[in-house]
Parts: structure tokens; C-alpha cells; sequence
């Protein structure tokens, strides 16, 4: 395959009218929001612009955006009219035939491009605004594309809660023969949809069947490292904060001052995660809103430890080791390695023996000069993980999000997994690990064990 000669890379023209979302469309598959102009407006897109998907350093397609149709319905008069003086034989003749006569109609100057750039296409993409009612139109401007004689594949765009429209548009591409459509929320970008955009243009385009197959495999590839290099970030994130350990003197006793450092340095670390994870995914604002994150300005809108946050994801903020007070601020003690609400187990680890005494020696020695650690109790530590893994589901799966406009956390998403808190006392033997990975072979199986968490998550659910 390697020794392969220079692929050609497949022209696909992005066509389809205006405003329907042809940009966005290849915004979405390059990964690169500054690709060309987006707009509300009609008419922004004004000349054809190219750009190239990549297989590994290899440009496979070269996707073409163009102007949106405007008046189409004038435009296929026009081709009418033209065909009954015209000499050429065949539709796609015709259209040379008009091009060529651009200057007689100054009124179909953006028309044109699209139709000079359709004929030296392999293949169109012809993009639909499902919202829009099924005019003649939109007829019309099928007759117009399918005269360049070029495969056509229609993308039904702005499906997300229009399922009605959906099935209409679809029944109405059939009647003009064209079967394999494909549904994709351009600014609802799946993994999934690109794939099957890909599949599609291989049955339609055949010679270019094992060209796309690498395509396929490589941006699967891509993906799949994206989303692992997502879920390691988060796992490090809840190492960092589950071994966070803050020494409190016993004469000045636990203080708010400590309480709130400890917060702070939950809330930064967190937020660090945060912008990395919108990096990973090359999120924007637009996406940011689009998939209702709770998310503003690059932050989360609602603080890890305000009550409302425990009780959305159905944890227990009465649970916390330190009652009253204490209660929802995420604290816990630590004594020995093991939390408070466990203390009374620090007897029977002093019985343990010499490996255990050796194990826990400072927290020993800590607790026994009457000293203690400020952790962050379990609760908060679950509701990062909770939190962080339904944000990594929204990142990995745009456009759901944005189908039902309610907050919606269904019971997949709430549930810990059977291990995690097994996992979670782990990782508070292990207070290096707050700062970095560590390339420990405990730390790396529980990294696994974690990541396979966050991943197959976005498959349950
Ligand atoms: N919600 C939602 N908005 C979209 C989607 N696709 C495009 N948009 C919005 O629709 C508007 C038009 O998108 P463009 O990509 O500029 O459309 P275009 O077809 O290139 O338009 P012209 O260049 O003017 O022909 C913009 O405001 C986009 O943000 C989509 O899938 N979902
Ligand atoms: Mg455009």
C-alpha cells in the first residue's frame, strides 16, 4: 500500500443552497473552524475554495465549497431556454455551453461557479437544510446538478428534532432516484456520520473503494488516540485530586483557610482538565453551545462544590465522613491512609504488621504526633469522575445533546462503576501520584481501568 503511486485526490463538491450548512459541513470534517466564512446570512460562501482531507500525510479528498444556489428555478428557465438554440447533444454539454456564455447572465454569477466546479468533480455533496418546505425549488435545483452527470449524494443537514422533515426530504431525493442520503448535524459532529459519509462515497464512487478504506482506517485511527488521549486526561485529573493530601497542623486545627485552598486547588485542577479536553477536541465556543455544556467562557457554570451539583448527579452530600458543617464542602480527614469515617480501622492497621507500618509511616507518624491530612472526600471525587465522564460523552458525541433541549442525566451516565470505589482507595495510598504520571506499573493498570470506564461509557448510554 505504502509503495502505492500518488494518489489523486477525489474532487468533491460541496453544493447545495444557500445557507444550508456547506461550510459548516467541511469546518466539521476538516476539525478547523477557520475554514472559509459562516453565517446566519444567505450568500456568504462567493467563490469556490478548496481544501484537503488528509490519510496520514496524503491529501485522499479535496472538498470544494461553494456559493448556495439562490434562485434556481430562474436558473433552470434560463438552461430551458438555452437548450432550445443550443447545439449540444448532452445536459452536462449544455452547462458548458451556458458557462461559457457567463457574461449573458450576470444574474447567475455565483450559479456558475457552482456549476463550472460540479462538472470537474467526481462527486457532489449536495447539502439540505431539512427545516426548509419541499418547494419546487429545491426540484429544481436537483434537475440543475444532476445535468453535470456526476454521482450525488445528498446530506440531510439540521436533522436533529426534525425527524418528520427528515422523512420527507428523504422520500422526496428518492423520487429523483437518489437512494443513499446520509444524515449529518454538521456542527453535531460524530465520529460515526463521517465514517458513513466515507462509506457512502465508496459505493458510489467504486474505483476509489480501497482509497477510501485507508481514509476510513487512518481517521478512525485519529479518533480513537483522541479519545483515549481524552480519557488519560481525566483520569488524571481524578488521580491529582484523590491524592491530593494537605497536612493540618493539630494545634491550629482545621482551619477555613485550608478548606478553602483545598477547594481552590480542586476547582483549578479541574478547570485545567477542562480547557484541555475542549483543546483535545478542538471545541469552540459555537460547539460549546450548541451542545449545551454546562460550560461558559471555557469554565463550568455550576461550582464542583455548591449542594446542587451533588444532588444532579444523586449523590448524598449528607454522606460526607465529617457531618454538619462540614457537609457538601468536600472535605474529609485522612489518618493513616484511610479517611476518617474509617479511623476506626487505624488500630487494626497498627495490628497489621511491619508492612503496613512501613506503608503508611508518614501518615502514621503524622497521626500519631496528633497531626492529620485535609483530603477530598469521596463524594467530590465521584462527582468529578461522574461530571468529567458525561463531559467526554458530550465532546465525543455532538449533536445529541443538542436533540432534547432538557438536562437531561439518565441513570447510565449517574452510575459508578461496580469497582470505584475500590479503585478510588487506591489511588489514596498513593500521593505521588499526585503530580504527574508515573510510569508505575500499579498506576498504569489503574489508568486502564479507569480509561476502559470513561470510554465504553459513551457506547452504554
Ligand atoms: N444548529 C445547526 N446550525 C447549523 C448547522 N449547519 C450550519 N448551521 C448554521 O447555519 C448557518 C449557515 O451555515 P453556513 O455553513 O454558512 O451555510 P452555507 O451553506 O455555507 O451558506 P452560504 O455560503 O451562504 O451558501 C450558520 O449560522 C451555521 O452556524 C447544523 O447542523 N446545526
Ligand atoms: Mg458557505
Amino acid at each position: 500500500m505504502k509503495h502505492e503511486a500518488h494518489v489523486v485526490p477525489i474532487k468533491v463538491a460541496v453544493v447545495g443552497h444557500s445557507n444550508a450548512g456547506k461550510t459548516s459541513l467541511i469546518r466539521t470534517l476538516l476539525r478547523d473552524d477557520q475554514f472559509g466564512d459562516i453565517d446566519e446570512a444567505a450568500g456568504t460562501t462567493r467563490y469556490v475554495e478548496k481544501s484537503a482531507i488528509l490519510s496520514a500525510d496524503e491529501a485522499v479528498l479535496d472538498l470544494f465549497d461553494t456559493p448556495g444556489f439562490e434562485d434556481s428555478s430562474a436558473l433552470l428557465q434560463a438552461l430551458q431556454a438555452l437548450s432550445k438554440t443550443s447545439e449540444s447533444g448532452s445536459s452536462a454539454d449544455l452547462l458548458l455551453d451556458f458557462i461559457e456564455r457567463a457574461e449573458d447572465y450576470p444574474e447567475f454569477e455565483q450559479e456558475i461557479k457552482v456549476l463550472r466546479q460540479s462538472l470537474i468533480s467526481n462527486v457532489l455533496l449536495y447539502i439540505i437544510d431539512v427545516r426548509e418546505p419541499l418547494l419546487g425549488k429545491y426540484s429544481d435545483e436537483v434537475e440543475i446538478l444532476s445535468m453535470a452527470g456526476k454521482p450525488i449524494l445528498p446530506v440531510f443537514n439540521f436533522i436533529a428534532g426534525n425527524s418528520d422533515a427528515l422523512m420527507r426530504w428523504r422520500q422526496q431525493m428518492a423520487k429523483f432516484n437518489l437512494h443513499a442520503a446520509l444524515e449529518f448535524d454538521t456542527v453535531a459532529f460524530e465520529f460515526e456520520a463521517e465514517k458513513r459519509l466515507y462509506q457512502k462515497l465508496q459505493s458510489l464512487l467504486e474505483q476509489h473503494y480501497d482509497v477510501l478504506q485507508t481514509l476510513i482506517d487512518y481517521r478512525q485511527g485519529v479518533w480513537n488516540n483522541l479519545n483515549h488521549a481524552a480519557a488519560r486526561r481525566i483520569f488524571q485529573l481524578i488521580a491529582a485530586v484523590a491524592c491530593y493530601r494537605r497536612e493540618i497542623s493539630s494545634e491550629a486545627g482545621l482551619s477555613e483557610a485550608d478548606i478553602g485552598w483545598m477547594q481552590d486547588y480542586v476547582r483549578s485542577t479541574e478547570q485545567q482538565a477542562l480547557q484541555d479536553l475542549l483543546t483535545i477536541f478542538s471545541f469552540t465556543q459555537l460547539d460549546v453551545d450548541i451542545q449545551q455544556l454546562p460550560v461558559r467562557d471555557g469554565e463550568w457554570e455550576l461550582d464542583l462544590f455548591s449542594p446542587a451539583m451533588l444532588k444532579d448527579f444523586g449523590l448524598n452530600a449528607g454522606a460526607t465522613a465529617l457531618k454538619g458543617a462540614a457537609a457538601g464542602a468536600g472535605i474529609d480527614l485522612m489518618v493513616g491512609g484511610m479517611s476518617l469515617g474509617a479511623a476506626s480501622m487505624l488500630g487494626a492497621a497498627l495490628g497489621a504488621g511491619w508492612a503496613a507500618v512501613r506503608r503508611y509511616q508518614q501518615e502514621l507518624k503524622a497521626a500519631l504526633r496528633g497531626h492529620r491530612w485535609l483530603c477530598v472526600d469521596d463524594e467530590t471525587v465521584s462527582l468529578l469522575f461522574l461530571r468529567n465522564r458525561r463531559l467526554l460523552h458530550s465532546l465525543t458525541q455532538r449533536g445529541h445533546a443538542a436533540q432534547n433541549k432538557l438536562h437531561v442525566i439518565n441513570e447510565v451516565q449517574k452510575k459508578l462503576p461496580g469497582r470505584w470505589y475500590k479503585v478510588l482507595n487506591i489511588l489514596r495510598q498513593h500521593p505521588q501520584w499526585q503530580q504527574l504520571p508515573s510510569s508505575n506499573i500499579e498506576y498504569t493498570e489503574i489508568q486502564d481501568e479507569v480509561t476502559g470506564w470513561l470510554i465504553s461509557n459513551e457506547k452504554a448510554d
